[in-house]
């Protein structure tokens, strides 16, 4: 037939692959007491599949994912790509009205929600535009006929699905959404082909990971890193996946490692940071001796973190850095070749140029914007002009980061271009905090910079001129502290709040926030 390619699709490679080379029975997915074979996991994706089929979801339909790291999530994913539908996983720690953003934003027609989470949702049904289905995940099973129960909707439905739909490697396959420095969240869109490209050129070129690797994250699968090293990654090598649903404390974290015995572990530089300091706080080292490397991202690992975990562990942590609209990971250190404190190189599969204000090449040492290109690159954001001409240029991609080259071609961190600012791996906007403080009263002014702690991590701090001066004082930095954390996903509050006589701006009367950072 004219205009049909070849035809690709991510669910078929990541799962119904395995089964078909004999790994039917291998464990896929540990998560708490339950634990799921290749062949079940195929399975429950295939109902689910089904069963988005039976209620009129059509290939291209959106699908809101705001689910914890569980099979449900990965059943829902790559259910819903197996018929040509697109999920769209979002972080679980938000607010109503962020949900209401994604949802009408996105035009999802079915949002996938666990029970307690969809209890703060579900009043202001009238809201969400284009939703037609809500299935709810719980425990017990729930009794409304107001949604699907999800548990009922995948047991009634067909397991079988054998002729996935009509999907091709450059199809969208899935969106996220990345949070932008002013503006709404961007909705990133990836492609069917694009998880094998980080699979192929990070996981198995970098990591090695194999069959044999059981892999955990404690970055959940809702963000790009985390859905990589969580769930493509071990699935793309017919490995096992470890989930935990619960906020990855660092005695959960270490509870877990020495539970279930992991061969790979991910986290972030603040994970790295408190798991050091539960050591020192309890004198207790756990036996890490299954893991063979750990993985950090999602902003610079401090070098003392590095050799501090290599002294009591005697293993590498690897520090790279990815990107939403990268998918994952494009310069990183090799676990036979590191210099601490720097991203290590490229990754094989993409190309990176550090340019001046006018697009030109800069030699080694000199600092300037980076820019990549390669396979997994996103397709572009949804309904976003602006971003769209701003970012892409041609195939090559503005990172937003400013670094350097050293002569022997390691990468190093310079700063952000903007104002974002990363705490503890996930991206905060100034912009969006002092919106949220702008609306108390007494508040006449507001700038939020990124302030960095003795290990050199980013955390929000808050400038702020208030209306009257004499109402300074601890308890109220602590009070707007908390309007901060119960109008906003609560990672983004302010840790430090000085109040100020007046902010520093420019003729115009613009902002400096530059003037405002210490370091
Ligand atoms: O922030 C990062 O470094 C990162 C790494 C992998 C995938 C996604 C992201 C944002």
């Amino acid at each position: 037939l004219k205009g049909l390619k070849k035809t690709y699709n991510a669910a078929y490679r990541f799962i119904d692959t395995n089964v078909k080379e004999g790994l039917g029975n291998k464990e896929a997915i540990v998560c708490g007491n339950e634990s799921l074979t290749y062949h079940e996991i195929a399975k429950r994706i295939n109902q689910f599949g089904n069963a988005l089929l039976d209620i009129g979801v059509e290939p291209e339909n959106r699908i809101l994912l705001v689910t914890y790291d569980s099979p449900e999530f990965i059943t829902t994913f790559f259910g819903a790509i197996k018929i040509g539908a697109i999920p769209i996983p979002v972080n679980t720690m938000m607010k109503p009205h962020d949900y209401e953003y994604f949802l009408n934003h996105s035009r999802a027609k079915v949002l996938v929600v666990h029970e307690d989470i969809w209890e703060h949702l579900k009043d202001h049904q009238d809201r969400y535009l284009f939703l037609k289905h809500v299935i709810v995940i719980s425990e017990g099973g729930n009794k409304s006929t107001e949604y699907i129960d999800f548990h009922h909707f995948v047991n009634s439905a067909s397991d079988q699905l054998t002729e996935e739909y009509y999907t091709t490697a450059e199809d969208i396959a899935f969106w996220l959404y990345s949070s932008g420095s002013t503006g709404n969240p961007k909705g990133v869109l990836h492609r069917q082909e694009s998880m094998e490209a980080c699979y192929e050129n990070y996981a198995r070129k970098i990591l090695h990971m194999k069959k044999e690797d059981k892999v955990f994250s404690a970055s959940k699968l809702f963000f790009a890193y985390g859905l990589g090293n969580g769930l493509y990654f071990p699935f793309g090598a017919g490995a096992t996946t470890i989930l935990l649903k619960e906020r990855p404390t660092p005695e959960r974290v270490f509870e877990l490692i020495e539970r279930e015995k992991p061969t790979i572990f991910f986290g972030v530089p603040t994970l790295y940071g408190a798991m050091l300091n539960y050591i020192s706080e309890t004198g207790r080292v756990p036996d890490l001796s299954s893991v063979r490397v750990c993985v950090s991202a999602g902003e610079p690992l401090p070098a003392s973190y590095f050799e501090k975990w290599k002294e009591i562990f005697h293993l590498n942590i690897l520090d790279g850095i990815g990107s939403t609209e990268a998918l994952h990971i494009y310069l990183s250190n090799r676990n036979d070749n590191i210099k601490a404190g720097s991203t290590g190189k490229l990754v094989p599969g993409y190309k990176a140029k550090i340019v001046n204000e006018l697009g030109e090449e800069l030699p080694p040492n000199e600092i300037g914007d980076l820019l990549i290109k390669g396979d997994s690159i996103t397709s572009g954001y949804w309904l976003n002009k602006g971003e769209n001409h701003h970012k892409f240029k041609g195939e090559w991609m503005h990172t937003g980061d400013k670094y350097y080259q050293d002569e022997e071609g390691y990468f190093w961190y310079s700063g952000r271009s903007d104002d974002m600012m990363k705490v503890g791996g996930i991206w905060v906007s100034p912009v969006e905090v002092e919106t949220t403080l702008l609306y108390r009263e007494d508040v006449l002014e507001v700038a939020v910079v990124g302030e960095k702690n003795k290990a050199n991590l980013v955390y929000p701090k808050a400038y702020i001129v208030l209306k009257n001066k004499e109402d300074a004082c601890e308890e109220l930095k602590e009070t707007m502290k908390l309007h901060v954390k119960q109008n906003l996903a609560p990672y983004k509050y302010p840790r430090e709040i000085e109040f100020v006589d007046e902010l520093p701006k420019t003729a115009t009367g613009k902002i400096q926030r530059f003037k405002l950072r210490t370091k």
